[in-house]
C-alpha cells in the first residue's frame, strides 16, 4: 500500500468507527483526520511523512519531549514486573508508594499526601468530593457551593465541566449542576473590550479579587466550600494573572474560610519555570490537582495533593473514605511518572526552563513578533506564550467575528509544519520543556511566517 493509500484507509476507518473529542464529527469525517504516526524530541511525523514541530507538547503535556528511552524502559520494566495491582483492600505497589513520596518532595510546602486518578478531570472530580467531605467532617455540611472563574477549563466529567467557566461546554449536557457558581476572571488584555476602560493591570487584579469577595458576600460565605482556579488559565486563552491578583484572592479565601483549590493540570511540572504555578505566584492552596506533565503524557495518570488541613482531616477521620478508581496508583503509570520526575530532577529541567530556555523563548517571541501588525500583545512565562491577534492594536479591539482569524492562522501553522493552538484569536504555544534554542528559533520563525500569511490573507501586509 502506498503511504497515501494507507492514510486514506485509516481516514475511512476513523470516519466509520471513531468519535473524536471536541469535534464536529460530520465535518471531520468529510475532511479526513490527520494521523500522527511517530515523534522524536519536539518533532511529530504524520502518516504522509510530513514533519511538524510540536509547539503544544501534545496537549500541554509532553514535558520531556517524545521518544525518551528511559521513560519507555521504565514502562516496559514495570509491565514485566507487575502490570497491575491496586491500592484498595490494604494493598498497594512499590511505584505507587515511591511516586507519592517523590511528589511530596516537589509539591508546595506542606502538601505531603496524594490520591491518584487517571486524568485531570478525574482529579478535579476527586478534589471536589474531598472538599465536600472535608466540610462534612468539620460539621459544616451547609458549605457546599463551588466557586470558579469564567473562562476556566477544569475538564469534562459532570463536576469538572460544571466547574469549567467556558460556557460552550454546558448546554449540550444541561450543565452546570446545581451548586456551581462563577466569578469574573483577571483577563486584563480583554478588560477594555469588556467595558473596564483603561484600567492598569495591578489595579485590575485587585478589582477582580474584590469581585470575588462581592460574590462571596452575595451568596453567603457560610454556604461556600471552595474556590477553584488554574494559576494561569490554559485552555481559556492562556491568561496570566496580574501581579496583585493571587495575593488578593488568597486573602479573600482565608478571610471567609473558603478552601483554595489550585488546578495545576497545565501549570505543573516545570511549565512556568518552577515546579508548580503555585510556586511561581506564591499560592498556598489547600488542595492541588495535577495530570499531564506528571508523566510527560507517556501514561494516563493524575493526582490530587492535599495540604495539612484536608490531609489531616482525612487521615484522622477514623472511617473508610468511600472513593477510588480501579486504576488509582496504577503501577505502570506510577513507574513512568516516577522516572519522569527523576529525570526532571537529574537534568535540572525545571531550572533550565526558569533560567535559560524559558527567558530565551519569551525574548524570541517578543523580538520576532512583538511588532507584528496583527499582534496586540505577547504574554507569557516559562515555556508558555500567548499572542493576541487583534483588529486594532492601539485600541485593543478584537476582530468582530471572534475565532475566524485564529482559525486562519492555525491552519497556516499546520500547513507550514507547526502545531500551535488558536483559542478564540489568541495563538498559544507550550512546547516540550526539552526544546533547544535552535528549535525555539525554528519554531518562532515558522510562527512569523504563518502570522505573515494570515496578515496577507486579511490584506494587512
Ligand atoms: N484542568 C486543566 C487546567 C486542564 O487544562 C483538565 C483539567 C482536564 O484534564 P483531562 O486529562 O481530563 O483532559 C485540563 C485539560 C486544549 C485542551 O485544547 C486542554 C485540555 C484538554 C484537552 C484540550 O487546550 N486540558
Amino acid at each position: 500500500m502506498t503511504v497515501h493509500n494507507q492514510t486514506r484507509h485509516w481516514q475511512e476507518l476513523d470516519a466509520a468507527h471513531h468519535i473524536h473529542p471536541f469535534s464536529d464529527t460530520a465535518a471531520l469525517n468529510k475532511e479526513g483526520v490527520r494521523v500522527i504516526t511517530s515523534a522524536k524530541g519536539v518533532w511529530l511525523t504524520d502518516s504522509e511523512g510530513k514533519r511538524l514541530i510540536d509547539g503544544m507538547a501534545g496537549l500541554w503535556c509532553v514535558q520531556l519531549g517524545y521518544g525518551n528511552e528511559e521513560l519507555a524502559e521504565a514502562g516496559y520494566k514495570a509491565l514485566r514486573e507487575l502490570p497491575y495491582y491496586n491500592s484498595f483492600f490494604k494493598t498497594t505497589t512499590p511505584p505507587t508508594i515511591e511516586l507519592a513520596a517523590k511528589l511530596a518532595e516537589v509539591l508546595p510546602e506542606g502538601m505531603s499526601r496524594v490520591l491518584f486518578a487517571n486524568s485531570g478531570s478525574e482529579a478535579n472530580d476527586t478534589a471536589l468530593k474531598l472538599i465536600r467531605y472535608y466540610w462534612n467532617l468539620k460539621g459544616k455540611p451547609q458549605k457546599k457551593i463551588h466557586l470558579s472563574r469564567e473562562m476556566a477549563y477544569h475538564g469534562v466529567t459532570m463536576a469538572a465541566a460544571s466547574l469549567s467557566g467556558l460556557t460552550p461546554m454546558h448546554p449540550q449536557w444541561d450543565l452546570p449542576l446545581p451548586g456551581f457558581e462563577k466569578v469574573p476572571t483577571c483577563y486584563w488584555y480583554g478588560a477594555k473590550a469588556a467595558g473596564y476602560g483603561d484600567i492598569g493591570e495591578d489595579e485590575f487584579g485587585e478589582l477582580i479579587a474584590a469581585k470575588l469577595e462581592e460574590r462571596i458576600l452575595e451568596i453567603g460565605a457560610d454556604r461556600i466550600a471552595s474556590f477553584s482556579a488554574e494559576p494561569i488559565h490554559g485552555a481559556g486563552g492562556l491568561i496570566f494573572p496580574p501581579r496583585t491578583y493571587w495575593a488578593a484572592v488568597q486573602k479573600v479565601c482565608r478571610k471567609y474560610d473558603i478552601l483554595l483549590h489550585a488546578d495545576e493540570v497545565i501549570t505543573g511540572f516545570g511549565r512556568t519555570g518552577k515546579w508548580f504555578g503555585s510556586h511561581t505566584y506564591g499560592i498556598q492552596p489547600d488542595i492541588l490537582t495535577m495530570a499531564k506533565g506528571l508523566s510527560s503524557g507517556y501514561q494516563p495518570i493524575s493526582a490530587v495533593a492535599l495540604g495539612p488541613r484536608v490531609g489531616d482531616a482525612i487521615a484522622h477521620a477514623n472511617e473508610e473514605m468511600v472513593h477510588g478508581y480501579t486504576y488509582s496508583g496504577h503501577p505502570v503509570a506510577c513507574a513512568v511518572a516516577l522516572k519522569n520526575l527523576e529525570i526532571m530532577q537529574r537534568e535540572k529541567i525545571v531550572e533550565r526552563v526558569g533560567d535559560d530556555i524559558g527567558p530565551y523563548f519569551q525574548a524570541k517571541f517578543r523580538e520576532v513578533l512583538g511588532d507584528h501588525p496583527l499582534v496586540g500583545e505577547v504574554r507569557g512565562v516559562g515555556l508558555l506564550c500567548a499572542l493576541e491577534l487583534v483588529d486594532d492594536k492601539a485600541e485593543r479591539r478584537f476582530f468582530p467575528e471572534v475565532g475566524d482569524v485564529g482559525t486562519i492562522c492555525r491552519n497556516h501553522c499546520f500547513r507550514e509544519g507547526l502545531v500551535m493552538r488558536a483559542i478564540r484569536d489568541t495563538m498559544v504555544c507550550s512546547p516540550p520543556l526539552t526544546i533547544t534554542r535552535d528549535e525555539v528559533d525554528q519554531l518562532v520563525a515558522l510562527a512569523k511566517r504563518c502570522f505573515d500569511l494570515t496578515a496577507r490573507d486579511l490584506g494587512r501586509l
